[in-house]
């Protein structure tokens, strides 16, 4: 890695971003109505893809089973499964406490008091995510009647009577380590790795997150570069040597997933000539060890406000001649952001100017809620992302199709736990290369790979330190009733419902309102 260097004096001429920036704001409307035409699918090929997505729920459903080990944890402390929930709900706020030690004493010293509550904030808050505990931890919907969501304290203080407070202690720190493994597959690479292997022999691939983001100082930054140095030299050594130094064998290996954001603490537009000169060598060195090990990186997708920064900071080392020969530096791109197409434009600009192909896994987006609330609260004239679930699915549609007609310039990735859109992505592709990625601890009932194609899995490794932001995504995403693993998971949502044309749906929807401030 020592005798790489970057070579800024030779980058050719590149894309510019203005058509990016010119779509931020756009109306929603006359974009999304524009996207239908990019999107919909002929009348033979849309039943195709409904019978697809409808024996995919319904293999989902048949096949669901217990997660997280809840059904043991359940047994061992002779809990129901509403009583276990509410400890879920529990371990969950307490999880939030920054410190562990902290968190310990208040199990040691109040639990028994009752005083948690007065700790943690208002009991019934920390209930609010009982549902979708019960629904991700259990694969149904568990009921949390009305009294106990309204009396959290009165249930511990039952269930101390009942099994006595050590038990119960222990049962809270066992849902603590319940939380953090359903999402996280290792608290080490190493650890990861050694759970990664049963479904590395399944043909899965995989990409690493070192969980970590927003960086608050420069040793945190600097702490997130140590890791991801230390998780290439760990995940080359499990990868083993390369069969050949080829764009099939790169996408067929494990690689890394990185949130600059997680690598310097001024992570802000304003401070850009800052991070060209701080960021860009950390992210180049990473990129080279990746190159030099033939792995793949992948840089998430994070805010709106980022975006024009993080194609700032990635263009230097697209066009790099130093990394040339690897085509292995991925970018996410999010559907539910209005510039998902223009931005696909200019990557794909980016590709034929450097002579790469781009992996780009295509994904929704997981800030929609901070987005909206963003927006508002800067005023802005419209949204930077739809605000409708449908829009978002509609220009996914438009964007796979837009990512597939290219594939001179791109491998794509098609990263999605829902089952129109995974059949729709198929009857497009056909036969041409892709794979589909999905996140850890979700999703594994769909079985995108039974469409025989590769399945990459997101796997965040870490401890619960790092862990909370990553976990409040996940949450908000089962949690939202109108998510397509909130309704797989409902018994009583009809599958023709959870499967209806997105396109279809949204050409006969009124248009949104447009936003005034
Ligand atoms: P669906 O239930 O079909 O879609 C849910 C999504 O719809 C929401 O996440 C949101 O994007 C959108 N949505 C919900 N409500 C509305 C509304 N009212 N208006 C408009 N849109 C709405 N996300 C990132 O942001 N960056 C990443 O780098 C990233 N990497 C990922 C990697 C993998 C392997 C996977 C599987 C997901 C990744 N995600 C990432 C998360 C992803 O963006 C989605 O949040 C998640 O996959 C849910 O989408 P879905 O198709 O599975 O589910
Ligand atoms: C997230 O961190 C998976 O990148 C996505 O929510």
């Amino acid at each position: 890695m020592g005798e790489l260097k970057r070579d800024i004096a030779a980058l050719p001429p590149l894309p510019n971003r203005e058509a990016i920036s010119d779509a931020l704001l756009v109306e929603e409307s006359p974009l999304v109505e524009s996207l239908i035409a990019r999107a919909r699918f002929p009348e033979e090929e849309r039943c195709r893809i409904e019978l697809l997505a409808s024996d995919l729920v319904k293999a989902a459903r048949d096949g669901r089973h217990e997660q997280g080990g809840i059904d043991s944890f359940l047994h061992e402390y002779g809990l129901s499964s509403e009583e276990g929930v509410l400890l879920l709900c529990l371990a969950e706020a307490l999880l939030r406490i920054p410190d562990a030690a902290t968190a310990d004493r208040l199990i040691a010293g109040t639990i028994g008091s009752g005083d948690w509550a007065r700790h943690l904030g208002h009991s019934d808050s920390l209930i609010v995510n009982a549902s979708t505990w019960g629904l991700m931890l259990t694969g149904r919907v568990v009921d949390c009647g009305d009294a106990r969501r309204s009396d959290p304290a009165g249930l511990v203080q039952r269930l101390i009577a009942r099994s006595g407070e050590p038990v119960i202690r222990q049962a809270l720190r066992q849902a603590m380590r319940i939380l953090g493994r359903q999402f996280v597959l290792g608290q080490t690479i190493e650890e990861a790795l050694a759970n990664a292997e049963e479904e590395r022999e399944q043909g899965y691939r995989f990409s690493f997150d070192m969980l970590g983001e927003a960086a608050r100082t420069s040793e945190d930054a600097e702490r997130y570069a140590q890791r991801y140095g230390e998780a290439i030299a760990a995940v080359a050594a499990w990868a083993g040597q390369p069969k050949g130094r080829t764009e099939e064998e790169l996408q067929r290996r494990p690689g890394l997933s990185v949130k600059l954001s997680a690598l310097h603490p001024r992570y802000q537009p304003s401070q850009e000539a800052r991070l060209q000169d701080e960021l860009v060598p950390r992210v180049f060195e990473l990129a080279g060890a990746m190159r030099e090990a033939w792995l793949p990186l992948t840089i998430d997708a994070e805010e709106a406000d980022k975006l024009s920064l993080s194609l700032a900071l990635t263009e230097p080392l697209f066009a790099d001649p130093a990394l040339a020969g690897w085509n292995g530096l991925g970018l996410a791109v999010q559907a539910y952001s209005k510039r998902a197409l223009p931005l696909i434009d200019w990557l794909a600009g980016m590709a034929r100017a450097t002579g790469r192909r781009i992996p780009v896994r295509l994904v929704k987006g997981a800030y929609w809620d901070s987005e909206i609330e963003c927006a508002q609260k800067q005023g802005l004239a419209g949204y930077p992302v739809f605000t409708r679930k449908t829009n978002t699915d509609v220009a996914y549609l438009a964007a796979a199709r837009a990512l597939l007609a290219q594939l001179d310039c791109f491998y794509p990735q098609f990263a999605t736990h829902n089952a129109h859109t995974i059949a729709a992505v198929s009857t497009i592709a056909g036969n041409r290369p892709y794979e589909f990625q999905r996140l850890y601890g979700m999703g594994e009932a769909l079985r995108p790979e039974a469409l025989a194609k590769p399945c990459r899995i997101y796997a965040p490794v870490g401890g619960h330190r790092d862990l909370l932001a990553y976990l409040v995504r996940r949450l908000l995403e089962n949690g939202a009733n109108t998510s397509f693993v909130n309704r797989l998971a409902d018994d009583h949502a009809p599958i023709s419902a959870i499967i209806a044309d997105p396109v279809e749906k949204a050409a006969v929807l009124p248009c949104p309102k447009k936003r005034t401030r």
